[in-house]
């Protein structure tokens, strides 16, 4: 058995805060990851150390494998934990974890491979001897094929990309007018999402609901069954609440559901935490639909109503010990809340921002999982999950009414939540009934009654400069880089800026120019130089302009006096703190 000591997080924000609190539990050093925007984010603080893998964009860090097979190398990392989203479905990555010599918290990549594929996935329903949505198992080559199809089954048939999901590249049709323009988009849509022309058709489930089966297996042939989810509460096929147990399922459906989900898993040698997607139909029947080869994001609900750690599992799993459980025991009812940056009177737009004000709730019954305190911005770079609410009761009634309790303690500012709509999703008439399909959010809700708040839109990225300072700890120099907001002053280029008394300086502007000296406030390149050497300039004025991330910053003078020192002309590049002028 390997022995791990030691797990790096793929991954930011609450998933990367939750799997960091599974590794502590297990007495094992978390290393963090981080892009540059996530400096000072709550997951960096929590690991036990955090290593900057690139810039914003997730292509250059949370994506960029390299990089973290790099720093898992340098930060002598034992395990890599993907979360879910970015590299968590990547069998490439899988296989190149492996490769590396690192232990893989996750499925085999065979596995994530056949299950990505989602025709592949349907025989391996198929062979497990579980029903899938009736449709076919092979790529569609011509639209003949979908009207055969259409023929024999009826209308309406969704076609879907076979390495689609999440909605993407799925296609219904419900009048035979529309089979040919249907066939060419959906496959036009999956050369474009998925690089991969394949499509497939499926008899299309008019209002089922959504029902999902957490299951675990360990790499000794044990296996086990750790109830549904009820997901059918999605908007643009973003899930928005989910619970468990599902609402009116039977313990002969539950038992099917466990029996068909491990069955597959199995087909597909599975290993480690999964998820396998039915449909309900109004008739009561279920459907295989897709399996998640990862943790999910609702894991939190099946542990509240099992009492098991999920991820703990998970690392135990991947560490090639047994399940720490042989049974399991469901109580209660839990329901998780996604609390989103979004504005549900506006069709649940994004609203990235500053969150001004953060305050979660708690007592009886009450988790929150987040990766965000107050202060925190949500950026538009990454997802706009701000937080989970996680609530639980002995039953049904009492989870309700503890969440509504709980909605309207959590306090956020700065940008518009999905909690106004969750409230009202709670008092409506559907929901409290156990009334639930894939339809309600969308087809049967209105939410432009909640009037936004109208935040006073904070700009998304604060501008932070590099700086450097030289330190002396137990008698060794070290040269420290840290982040700050910018302090200098920009003037627009159409309005000069007006005269004004000495400008004050921060008590930081003061010590690192000192009085005479102007010194460059970040890296970039001098593009205009207002004066000569020799020059007599006033504390404040305009001295020259300096290029960086687009922007014009105008560099004013540091102290009244001549220029006795001009060390710059235009197209130079300049670092952070590099000293332009001298002033006396
Ligand atoms: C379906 C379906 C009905 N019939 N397939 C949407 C995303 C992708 N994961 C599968 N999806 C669906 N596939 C057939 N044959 C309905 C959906 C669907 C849906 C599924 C689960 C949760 C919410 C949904 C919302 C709209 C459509």
């Amino acid at each position: 058995m390997p022995a791990v000591k030691s797990v790096l997080i793929a991954n930011r924000g609450e998933i990367a805060v939750r799997v960091i609190r599974a590794a502590h539990d297990l007495n094992l050093r978390a290393i963090a990851i981080y892009s540059e925007l996530d400096r000072d984010a709550v997951h960096v603080d929590l690991a036990d150390e955090a290593w900057n893998v690139g810039p914003a964009p997730s292509s250059e860090s949370y994506l960029n494998i390299d990089r973290i097979l790099e720093v898992a190398r340098e930060s002598k990392a034992d395990a890599i934990h993907p979360g879910y989203g970015f590299l968590a479905e990547n069998a490439e990555f899988a296989r190149a974890v492996i490769e590396a010599g690192f232990i893989w918290v996750g499925p085999p990549p065979e596995a994530i491979a056949t299950m990505g594929d989602k025709i592949a996935s349907r025989i391996a329903a198929a062979e497990a001897g579980v029903a899938a949505v009736p449709g076919t198992t092979e790529p569609l080559n011509d639209v003949s094929e979908v009207r055969a199809f259409a023929n024999e089954h009826g209308l309406p048939v969704a076609i879907k990309a076979a390495h689609g999901g999440g909605g993407k590249g799925l296609k219904v049709v419900r009048d035979e007018s529309e089979l040919e323009s249907a066939f060419e988009g959906a496959k036009r849509e999956a050369v474009a999402w998925f690089a991969s022309p394949e499509v497939y058709v499926e008899r299309y489930l008019d209002t089922p609901r959504h029902i999902e089966a957490q299951v675990i297996f360990d790499t000794h042939g044990n296996e086990m069954f750790l109830g549904e989810r009820d997901c059918s509460l999605q908007r643009r096929h973003q899930k928005l609440v989910e619970e468990t147990p599902a609402p009116g399922f039977t313990d002969e459906q539950r038992a099917e559901l466990g029996r068909a989900a491990l069955a597959i898993g199995r087909a597909a040698g599975y290993v480690n935490a999964g998820t396998v997607e039915f449909l309900l139909d109004t008739n009561g029947d279920l459907f295989f639909l897709e399996m998640n080869t990862r943790i999910q994001v609702e894991h939190t609900i099946t542990e509240e109503t099992t009492g098991i750690d999920l991820v703990v599992e998970q690392l135990r799993v991947a560490a090639g010990e047994h399940l720490s459980f042989d049974s399991v025991e469901r109580t209660g009812h839990a329901i998780e809340f996604r609390i989103n940056a979004e504005d549900p009177s506006s069709g649940f737009l994004p609203t990235p921002g500053k969150l001004s004000t953060y305050r979660e709730p708690a007592g009886p019954g009450v988790r929150v999982d987040s990766g965000v305190r107050q202060g925190s911005r949500i950026s538009q770079y990454y997802d706009n999950l701000i937080a989970k609410l996680i609530v639980r009761g002995r039953d049904r009634d009492e989870a309700i009414r503890r969440s509504i309790r709980a909605l309207t303690e959590f306090k956020i500012e700065g940008v518009e939540t999905t909690i106004p709509a969750h409230l009202q999703i709670l008092k409506d008439a559907y929901f409290p009934a156990g009334d639930v399909n894939t339809r309600l959010v969308e087809d049967l809700m209105d939410f432009s009654d909640l009037g936004s708040k109208s935040s006073q839109a904070m700009p998304e990225d604060e501008e932070l400069q590099e700086r450097e300072i030289t330190v002396e700890v137990g008698g060794r120099r070290f040269e420290v880089k840290y982040w700050s907001p910018v302090i200098a002053s920009t003037g627009s280029g159409q309005r000069p800026a007006p005269r004004r008394k000495a400008p004050k300086l921060s008590k930081e502007q003061a010590s690192v120019s000192g009085e005479g000296l102007v010194t460059a406030p970040m890296q970039g390149t001098i593009v205009k130089v207002h004066h000569s050497a020799g020059d007599a300039v006033r504390v404040g004025d305009p001295v020259c302009v300096l290029e960086a991330m687009k922007m014009e910053n105008e560099i004013k003078a540091s102290a009244s006096g001549d220029i006795v020192d001009l060390r710059v002309q235009p197209g130079d590049t300049v670092t952070a703190g590099a000293v332009l002028m001298v002033i006396k």
